[in-house]
């Protein structure tokens, strides 16, 4: 079946958030051919987005917070075990999603932030880099504050395995002119990512203090397993924020899902946004549908 029909039998399964997610999806397949281990997929394919340096919204090259320094956000899910790992704030390392797979799988603990995380890394043997040049350009990053919102886009990579296995990782260097120590919905399971062995997988993209205070990914599972497919589920989370939210639709919000069956789907905020969709034999890049106020009754808050 072609992905445009939003359901494959092909296993493994990818998706990912934005056109750049592609290349990602393509080194996930290449890795799990070669390993048959789906974490691995996970964590080499967002290490490909990683180490883009033209990508300037995940990865050192991300554009750096409000005192020009580029600090690293990043999480993993293992459905088998509901294992997670995360780190938030890190700097200096070029694979976040690999020491959040560290965390998962080498400590008791899910998220480790800032210097903690780092020194972790640095024990676990990851090299610490310094800065590219440029990034600490304070004049030109003072003139700048969080609300510019300046390239924020995420890689969230969702995949199953043809044993039934769902993982996914999500890896940003968040807002662009963020305050120092600003944390994102990415390395916030339940938030930026998450992942139900029984029901699916979901992974966001867009202004994470938008998704992070409606657990955003989480819903959107919760939806799925109350039977609505993917896309459903990623519309329908997107209604229920908007609802909610006094921003109504102006949210900036995308999510990308899939379910056990093989049926994928995505949904954002104004005209949508594209998302990459990989099996043996095909790999897309597809147009999500976009929401927008005229899509759902009244929006802009609860009122009392
Ligand atoms: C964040 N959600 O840190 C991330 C950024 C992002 O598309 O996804 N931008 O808020």
């Amino acid at each position: 079946m072609s992905p445009t029909a939003q359901q494959t039998s092909n296993r493994p399964l990818f998706v990912s958030t934005w056109p750049f997610g592609k290349a990602a999806n393509d080194e996930a397949l290449k890795v799990f051919e070669s390993t048959g281990s789906l974490l691995d997929a996970i964590e080499k394919g967002i290490g490909v987005t990683e180490s883009d340096a033209s990508n300037s919204s995940v990865g050192l090259g991300g554009i750096p917070n409000s005192v020009g320094v580029v600090q690293l956000d990043a999480s993993i899910m293992d459905g088998v075990g509901h294992r997670g790992g995360s780190v938030a704030a890190l700097e200096g390392v070029r694979h976040p999603i690999s020491v959040a797979r560290r965390v998962m799988e080498k400590t008791p603990h899910v998220m480790l932030v800032g210097e903690g995380a780092r020194q972790f890394a640095i024990k676990e043997g990851f090299e610490i880099v310094a800065p590219p040049a440029g990034a600490g350009n304070l004049k030109e990053v003072k003139a700048k504050t969080p609300a510019d919102l300046e390239g924020h886009d995420t890689i969230a990579m969702i995949g199953l395995g043809p044993d039934g296995r769902v993982c996914g990782g999500c890896s940003t260097s968040g807002l662009g002119h963020k305050l120092p120590g600003r944390v994102g919905d990415s390395p916030i399971l339940g938030g930026g990512l998450y992942v139900d062995q029984e029901v699916g997988a979901a992974g966001a993209t867009g202004l994470g203090e938008n998704v992070m205070r409606y657990c955003g990914s989480y819903q959107v599972v919760e939806f799925m397993r109350q039977g609505m497919t993917p896309e459903q589920a990623c519309v329908e989370t997107i209604k229920r924020i908007a609802r909610m939210d006094p921003k109504g639709f102006d949210l900036a919000i995308n999510f990308i899902a899939i379910d056990k069956q093989g049926r994928f789907g995505a949904a954002g905020t104004g005209s949508g946004f594209q998302y990459s969709v990989t099996h043996k034999g095909q790999s897309v890049v597809l147009r999500s549908p976009g929401l927008t106020s005229k899509d759902v009754g009244p929006v802009g808050g609860n009122r009392h």
